[in-house]
């Protein structure tokens, strides 16, 4: 067999050897099978040294003839495993554009956290400023600068979580509106109202908690009236509990106010006719209110005699247990999704 003829061979071999080749591992076998140092080609090359001189070109020019044919074998057989890596791996990651999407479920602000922002927007609404203050308090901001003096029932350690002495968790937010007033280094007028949490040693039941939450108010200034604090509950309770909402006021006590009302609203489940809500009365209270006792201005000092103002309190829960029909506080705080859903 000549030289030509067994090239011939050889590529014919290489060809379809390498077309049988389904992936690169083996591709590359069949690559230093017939390309490689100890390839095909040795053997082939070994004839060259018992050609005549005048022959050795023409068989140069054959084998690497050759060697391009097999090594565009490889290429070709490369680019075709390549291709199907491609398409096996496009087939695999097929997107269904016409399967439904998942669904994701956007979900809602705590009803306390939307009660407790509704009234703050509708006092902003009416110029007051939102202030908070730390719950752990001192005995002198909770109690004394509110005329709670040393005997006070409520100081008792029954009534009040005490950590030292004189460092309590705070039993109302009262002592944000004193540091307001102490703040103040001018003694003008204030208008705020203070939300948050506060804590008393209560034993929890359907309506206590050892824990909740009070938005309170306060007005200083130079001409403030009851009338203005009346007006201001009016517009208040008309925009939480409906425009045609009526307010009663109630004499009361509290130290921190003199005189000192409790508030009541007409039912707006029964419009006033009673109903199991106001208990047959057509009036549910809702808050505590008053002049500000001039021993807490006089305190905090602001001069007595050239300034008053009005304060009120509120608890969180009960406004929104009044305006939903909620009949246990403790629904607030387990945490159960499917009762905060239904405040969507
Ligand atoms: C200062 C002066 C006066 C805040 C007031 C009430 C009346 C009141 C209760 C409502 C239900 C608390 O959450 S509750 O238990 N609050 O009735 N709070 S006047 O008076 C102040 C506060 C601070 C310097």
């Amino acid at each position: 067999m000549s030289v030509k003829e067994k090239l011939q061979e050889l590529i014919k071999e290489a060809e379809m050897s390498i077309q049988l080749v389904k992936n690169i591992h083996e591709l590359n076998e069949a690559k230093s099978k017939y390309l490689g140092k100890k390839g095909a080609f040795q053997d082939i090359m070994k004839l060259m040294k018992d050609l005549p001189n005048e022959e050795k070109p023409a068989f140069g020019k054959l084998t690497n003839e050759a060697k391009q044919k097999i090594s565009g074998y490889v290429n070709e057989q490369k680019q075709l495993i390549e291709e199907a890596i491609i398409n096996e791996k496009l087939k695999s990651e097929t997107i269904d554009v016409t399967l439904p999407g998942k669904k994701f479920e956007a979900g809602n602000r705590h009803l306390l956290s939307q009660i407790k922002e509704e009234i703050e927007d509708l006092f902003i609404g009416m110029g007051y400023e939102v202030m908070e203050g730390p719950e752990v308090e001192i005995d002198e901001y909770n109690f004394e600068k509110l005329n709670l003096p040393k005997n006070h029932p409520a100081r008792d350690m029954q009534d009040t979580f005490y950590i030292t002495n004189e460092t309590l968790l705070r039993t109302h937010t009262s002592p944000v509106q004193v540091r307001t007033m102490l703040d103040n280094t001018e003694k003008g007028p204030i208008k705020i109202i203070c939300p948050g949490k506060v804590y008393r040693r209560d034993a929890d039941d359907a309506t206590h908690s050892h824990q909740f939450m009070q938005i309170e108010g306060l007005v200083v200034d130079e001409l403030t009236s009851m009338a203005d604090l009346k007006g201001t509950l009016l517009v208040a309770a008309r925009k939480l509990f409906g425009d045609k909402r009526e307010i009663r006021l109630r004499p009361s006590y509290f130290p921190f106010t003199e005189p000192s009302v409790e508030v009541d609203v007409s039912c707006h489940n029964c419009n006033g006719k009673g109903c199991n809500i106001c208990k047959g009365t057509g009036w549910i209270e809702v808050l505590g209110a008053g002049v500000i006792n001039n021993n807490v201005l006089e305190a905090s000092g602001y001069d007595s005699t050239k300034y008053q103002g009005f304060a009120f309190g509120m608890g969180v829960e009960r406004m929104a247990m009044l305006k939903y029909g909620i009949n246990d506080i403790r629904a607030f705080y387990t945490n159960d999704i499917r009762f905060n859903k239904q405040f969507k």
